[in-house]
């Protein structure tokens, strides 16, 4: 099936995000100069300097990076778990699928593979790339692709708008996150900002649920990597909705004495819920809120504070939190204007 495919293109789901596999993936794109997608859950398991990197599904469709998936006639997914929203809605007689895992496939309306190879993945991909190397047509034609898809993501990420652009909040962390710091996502619309702009080189680099995406749960799972791992730079993204519904557990990061930075993403709103009222057309009603003064907030529980209040301002305040060590909670305005503009547009372009 791969050998008669022309535009083959690989997926990578939430099984294949597991660091011992992450040399056997490079390998196998390496050696079949296949190009790749990943699921959210699946960031990070080849690198995203890769040059067959194409980008991340953030949406369960007509995403930007789908203009890819439209275009493949077969898709091989790498341990594709659908309790993800499926990126993409197979349709019979569409394209193919070839289900790679350490289990069978999840046989379901959105999800019917045509062929399965079970068992382990890094020795399936070792053999497949031995019967394959060589004999794949290659095609040019993704080399453009990628590069309109990575242009459009990176839009914006440098403007100085403020309050800031979701593009320029995941680009100025990125800038003070080593490869291998840990960004431990809440739950909101940054999320999708950070699953489609945010290049991770490492496994588990970026953590982030994308299958019952429990608000609250990002800074419990940011204490769990500062607790495991000391040595690294640990930075939770919370909405302020998010983030006020765990808000409390501060007090066990401060009691543990964790080197914790918390970024409060504030738009005063249920964002997520905003942008979906939209998207379907209701009025902009009901999702706004206020917050305290998170600064004072964070001294309450014995943690440092410090407001954002320039474009600039960002990059600094977490270089400064993260080299001072200990608990710190930073707060950035957003500029959600971008939800409507990028996202929505999109979606209606792409239904065009
Ligand atoms: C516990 C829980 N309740 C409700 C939801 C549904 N939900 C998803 S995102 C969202 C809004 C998130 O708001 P916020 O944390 O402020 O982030 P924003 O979207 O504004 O960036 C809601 C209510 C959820 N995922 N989890």
């Amino acid at each position: 099936m791969i050998l008669a495919a022309k535009y083959p293109l690989l997926m990578f789901g939430a099984g294949a995000s597991r660091p011992q596999l992450a040399p056997a993936l490079a390998d196998f794109v390496r050696r079949l100069r296949i190009p790749f997608f990943n699921t959210q859950m699946g960031k990070g398991a080849v690198g995203g300097a890769s040059d067959f990197y194409l980008g991340t599904a953030a949406l369960s469709e007509r995403d930007y990076v789908h203009q890819a998936i439209d275009r493949a006639d077969i898709i091989v997914t790498i341990g594709h778990d659908t309790i993800e929203k499926p990126p993409f809605l197979m349709a019979r007689g569409r394209h193919q699928v070839i289900h790679i895992g350490f289990v069978s496939a999840t046989v379901e309306e959105v999800y019917f593979p045509q062929a399965e190879v079970v068992g382990d993945i890094a020795k399936g991909l070792d053999l497949l790339a031995d019967q394959l190397e060589g004999k794949l047509k290659t095609n040019s034609d993704w080399v453009v692709l990628r590069k309109d898809i990575l242009d459009h993501i990176t839009d914006r990420a440098e403007e100085d708008r403020f309050p800031l652009t979701p593009q320029r909040i995941v680009h100025d962390v990125r800038q003070v996150m080593p490869p291998e710091g840990i960004v431990a996502l809440d739950n909101g619309m940054y999320k999708i900002w950070f699953a489609r702009n945010y290049r991770t080189d490492v496994a588990n680099a970026l953590l982030l649920d994308n299958a019952l995406a429990t608000m609250g749960a990002g800074l419990p799972s940011g204490m769990m990597a500062a607790l495991l791992y000391p040595k690294r730079r640990v930075l939770v993204v919370a909405g302020d909705g998010g983030f006020m519904m765990n808000s409390q557990e501060l007090e066990t990061a401060r009691r543990m004495n964790l080197n914790l930075v918390v970024l409060i993403i504030e738009d005063q709103a249920y964002g997520m819920i905003r942008w979906k009222q939209a998207v379907d057309g209701f009025a902009d009603w009901g999702l706004t809120f206020d917050n305290p003064d998170f600064v004072a907030y964070a001294a309450a529980y014995g943690a440092r504070g410090r407001r954002v209040t320039t474009a600039s301002g960002l990059a600094p305040a977490l270089e400064e939190a993260f080299s001072a060590g200990g608990l710190h909670l930073v707060t950035v305005p957003i500029d959600y204007s971008e939800n409507i503009r990028v996202l929505v547009d999109e979606l209606r372009h792409m239904q065009d």
